[in-house]
């Protein structure tokens, strides 16, 4: 795949896509929102790909939306047709693809780059870390479905807190909120993630995405409702070669060989 303002890489069952506007700490321009969706969208089509990693390179994760070019934005294009057309697409298909998607937060998330963070099913950070909900500096409310996950990480006061003040958030203190779920040396990052995505990329995955499903249902769901889905759903992963593979491995007593199937 040819992207100029993101890096895709496969191997080893684990996809990476790497923001690659380091000047402008990755902001996203509408080419860099065309490219991360067309980017999961094949990440989440091919078969060969068990875990998708996002990251970015140089000295941030993101720093949100290209605030130059909203500046040159055409007028005619509404903020909800960008972000409909745009951020929403990123987060829903991170969310929708039943594969787990961990966030290597090298550096600032800030803005749309906190959202998308956030999105992730699991985020490991760097100690130089930080994460801002910047919206509010520019008059704006908090988007790329950080006004439904951030209060669900940290509870709404934290998240309120955070929206209103834009105030930094450290790692440490990410990681003490619980909106991190671990802080690594920055050096080390990019191992212990890929540590995580072997992981990851060699676990039952239909159940991993299946998890996935559930748990996000479950959030709109009363008790008796989500213990119909998982009823619903344990059918299917029941009936994977993996749930055949667990089960053989445990009592020949020797690890699991999953394919994802
Ligand atoms: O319709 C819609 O699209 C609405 C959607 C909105 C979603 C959003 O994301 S709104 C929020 C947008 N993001 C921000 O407001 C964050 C802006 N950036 C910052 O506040 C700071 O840059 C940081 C706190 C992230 C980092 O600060 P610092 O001091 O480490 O770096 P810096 O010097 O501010 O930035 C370094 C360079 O990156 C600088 O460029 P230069 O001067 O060296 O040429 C700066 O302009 C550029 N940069 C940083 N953030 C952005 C950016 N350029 C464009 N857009 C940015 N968001």
């Amino acid at each position: 795949m040819a992207f100029e303002t993101i890096l895709y890489d496969f191997a080893n069952g684990v996809a990476t896509i790497t923001f690659n506007r380091p000047k402008s700490l990755n902001a996203f321009n509408d080419q860099m929102i065309a490219e991360t969706i067309s980017a999961l969208k094949s990440a989440g089509r091919d078969g060969s790909v068990r875990c998708i990693v996002m990251t970015g390179r140089g000295r941030a994760f993101s720093a949100g939306q290209d605030l130059k070019e909203v500046q040159d934005r055409d007028r005619e294009i509404s903020f909800g047709d960008h972000l409909r057309e745009g951020y929403n697409k990123i987060i829903l298909q991170m969310v929708q693809i039943e594969k787990p998607v961990i966030a290597a937060v090298n550096g600032v998330a800030a803005g749309a780059g906190c959202g998308i963070a956030l999105a992730a099913d699991i985020r490991i950070a760097s100690h130089k870390a930080s994460f801002i909900q910047a919206f509010s500096k520019v008059g704006l409310i908090p988007d790329s479905g950080s006004t439904w996950t951030l209060p669900r990480l940290v509870g709404y006061a934290r998240a309120f807190e955070m929206a209103i003040t834009a105030e930094r958030i450290s790692a440490e203190k990410a990681l003490s909120w619980g909106l991190v779920n671990d802080v690594v040396p920055d050096k080390q990052l990019m191992d212990v993630v890929a540590a995580w995505s072997r992981s990851l990329a060699a676990g039952p995955t239909v159940a991993i995405g299946l998890t996935k499903r559930a748990m996000h249902k479950a959030a709109g769901m009363s008790l008796p409702e989500a213990l119909q889905y998982e009823a619903q759903i344990q059918d299917i992963a029941g009936h994977t070669q993996d749930f055949h593979e667990g089960v053989l491995s445990f009592l020949e007593k020797r690890g699991p060989d999953f394919k994802g199937e």
